[in-house]
C-alpha cells in the first residue's frame, strides 16, 4: 500500500543543481582557484556547510579558516544562490512533475516536501509548487542531514502515515539511503548510477502516473 509520497527538491521537482554550482564556483573563484562542475556533483543532497567543506577541501583550503569564517563564506554563497532563485519561475519545474502531484493529490495521496534546503519555501512559492504539499519538511526543521533519516521520519510523522505506506522519490544516494534509514520505498530520480540501492529507477517524471508507480512497487 501508498498512501504518502515524499519529495526531495533540488534535481527531483526542479534543477536548482546548476544555481548552487554557480554560486560555490564564484565563491571559489573569490578564493582564488577553479571549482568544476565534476567537482559540483558532490555537493548535490549534502547540506550547506558540509558543501562548504567540499568546495574548500577542492582548493586545499580546508584549514585555513575559523568556523566564524566559514559561517561568512556560507552566508556569501547563500546570497548569490537566492539572487538566482528568487528569479525562477514555474517554467523551471521539471517535466511531467506538475501532472504526477496532481494525480497524487486526485488519488487523495498525501504529497510531502522532504529537503535539505533551508531555502526550500522560496522555491516552492517561485515555482508556483507550494500548494500541492500537505506539508513541508525542509532544512530550518531538521537538525541532521541525509542520510540520516530526519527529514523523512518528521514527514511521515507530520504527515501522520506510517513509514511503510511512504515512498521517497530522491535524486542523491544520501537521500536513496535516508529514505532506507527511515523504513521507505524509495524511487531514484534522473537514472544516476549511484542510485542502484532505490527501489526503482525513474529518468523522469515525464508521462509517469501513480497508477504505474502502484503497478512497480506496490
Ligand atoms: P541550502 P535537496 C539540497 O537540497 C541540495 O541538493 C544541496 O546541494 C544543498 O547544499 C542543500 O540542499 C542545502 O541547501 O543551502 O539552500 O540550505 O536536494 O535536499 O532538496
Ligand atoms: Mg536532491
Amino acid at each position: 500500500m501508498i498512501t504518502c509520497c515524499i519529495f526531495d527538491l533540488d534535481g527531483v521537482l526542479v534543477d536548482t543543481a546548476k544555481y548552487h554550482y554557480l554560486a560555490w564556483a564564484a565563491l571559489a573563484r573569490e578564493l582564488g582557484f577553479d571549482f568544476t562542475p565534476e567537482q559540483g556533483e558532490a555537493t548535490k543532497g549534502v547540506s550547506r556547510m558540509a558543501s562548504l567543506d567540499i568546495v574548500l577541501r577542492a582548493g586545499g583550503m580546508e584549514n585555513r579558516f575559523s568556523a566564524e569564517e566559514k559561517e561568512r563564506l556560507a552566508a556569501e554563497k547563500n546570497a548569490r544562490y537566492l539572487e538566482y532563485i528568487s528569479r525562477m519561475t514555474a517554467d523551471e519545474v521539471l517535466p511531467g512533475v506538475l501532472a504526477f502531484l496532481q494525480g497524487l493529490r486526485a488519488a487523495g495521496i498525501k504529497v510531502v516536501l522532504g529537503s535539505a534546503s533551508k531555502n526550500a519555501g522560496v522555491i516552492l512559492d517561485r515555482c508556483g509548487l507550494r500548494a500541492l504539499f500537505d506539508h513541508i519538511v525542509d532544512g530550518t526543521l531538521v537538525s541532521k542531514a541525509k542520510p540520516d533519516p530526519e527529514v523523512f521520519a518528521k514527514g511521515a510523522e507530520l504527515a501522520g502515515e506510517n513509514p511503510a505506506h511512504c515512498v521517497v522519490f530522491e535524486d542523491a544516494a544520501a537521500g536513496i539511503e535516508a529514505a532506507a534509514r527511515a523504513g521507505m520505498r524509495s524511487v531514484g530520480v534522473g537514472g544516476s548510477p549511484l542510485l542502484g540501492r532505490a527501489t526503482m529507477p525513474l529518468p523522469s517524471f515525464e508521462g509517469f502516473t501513480f497508477a504505474e508507480l502502484r503497478n512497480q512497487i506496490d
